[in-house]
């Protein structure tokens, strides 16, 4: 970066554009903007308690669901068709010839819903690491599940009703498509267009280089690194990457689940103790696609995790994606390297552990 009238480029200063390598897009870091004040503005929303089991809760064991089925007394990962799904195995192809600009195409698929846990009270930092990695262990068995019939399997976490979900009980749902979705079809692009002109995977060099660097790690495993990538647009965003080649969820062996399953709870551990909330964010996995693509070569694809929180300064203030992101482009105040400093500092200790132990959890 070159000089500009006030000195010596300062990211922490100066508005800047970041480039994001996997979506070939731009994004704006204006850091001055976090001079507003903001100190003592922790606000903290009474937390609702949650009910360890719910007799009208869909989702909890024992309990009938929507359409009348009767789920198990089960007491580890419980998966279900979704009794509402956006994708359906079945449907009729639309007309063949059509106008360029009325185009419509086949979808199909399944949606699934995938509890993590008996208890509604729980969530993925206040379980132990050998529950979370039986939820590992049940994501990656989907994609065995469903890889060979579809291209794209989607495994999704909604969490906490700021962020659309609709029921209080750990959650996730998996949605596999015949069809790329636009994210990961802009992220195979990328991914293989880096890997034709450097010769290695993007995200394999991108984790080498962070593990250097330092300053936007937020959480380092053995086998996974948790980072607030560099072009990352939403304030405490973050990536979880393996340090090894990995093309899907379904190839990591024995012990890097396990260092999965810990990464996770100190990384989410983190999001709870930031502004002492249960913290709100949309995940999801990506890994090289499956159906057709799992007989063609995939080596430009690494697994990786999206987490995308929505809150900002306060447990209640969050960022809004509106004005200038929807009609110009995506804008962040401060910068990767101090969310990423902030998360880094927080203890691995969830706020919630002392209540708890004093409940005897
Ligand atoms: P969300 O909280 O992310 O919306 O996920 C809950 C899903 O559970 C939702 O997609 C499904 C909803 O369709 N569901 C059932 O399939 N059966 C029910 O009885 C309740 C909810």
């Amino acid at each position: 970066m070159s000089e500009n009238q006030n000195g010596m480029f300062d990211p922490k200063e100066h508005q800047h554009l970041r480039y994001n390598p996997l979506r070939d897009s731009w994004v704006l870091v204006s850091a001055h903007r976090m001079k507003r004040p903001w100190a003592g503005q922790v606000e903290k929303p009474s937390e609702t308690n949650v009910p360890r089991y719910d007799p009208l809760n869909p989702l909890c064991p024992r309990n009938t669901r929507a359409n009348g089925k009767l789920n198990p007394d089960y007491d580890s990962t419980f998966v279900f068709e979704n009794d509402f799904p956006a994708l359906q195995p079945d449907a009729p192809d639309p007309a063949a010839d059509q106008h360029p600009l009325f185009q419509a195409k086949a979808a199909r698929g399944v949606c699934k819903v995938m509890c993590f846990h008996p208890w509604s009270d729980v969530t993925l930092p206040l379980m132990k690491q050998e529950e979370i990695v039986r939820v590992i262990d049940k994501w990656a068995g989907l994609v065995e599940e469903l890889g060979p019939v579809y291209p794209w399997v989607q495994i999704f976490e909604n969490k906490g009703a700021m962020m659309g979900c609709s029921n209080p009980h750990p959650h996730c749902q998996v949605w596999a498509s015949n069809f790329l979705p636009n994210e990961p079809a802009l992220s195979d692009r990328c991914q293989r267009e880096y890997y034709k002109k450097h010769g290695e995977p993007m995200l394999l060099q991108y984790a080498k280089q962070e593990a250097e660097q330092k300053e936007r790690v937020v959480v380092e495993g053995k086998d996974w690194l948790a980072v607030v990538p560099y072009w990352a647009t939403w304030p405490y965003q973050t990536l979880l990457l393996p340090r090894r080649h990995v093309l899907r969820i379904s190839d990591l062996t024995p012990e890097e689940r396990e260092d999965l399953a810990s990464t996770m709870k100190r990384l989410l551990t983190k999001y709870d103790n930031l502004f002492e909330v249960s913290f709100p964010y949309s995940m999801g996995w990506h890994g090289a696609p499956t159906g057709p693509y799992l007989k063609e070569d995939n080596s430009h694809w690494q697994l990786h995790a999206h987490y995308y929180p929505p809150l900002l300064r306060s447990a209640t203030v969050k960022k809004f994606m509106v004005g200038y992101e929807m009609l110009a482009g995506e804008q962040r105040d401060l910068t990767p390297e101090q969310a990423a400093e902030k998360l880094r500092n927080l203890p691995e200790e969830h706020y919630k552990s002392h209540e708890d132990s004093e409940k005897g959890k």
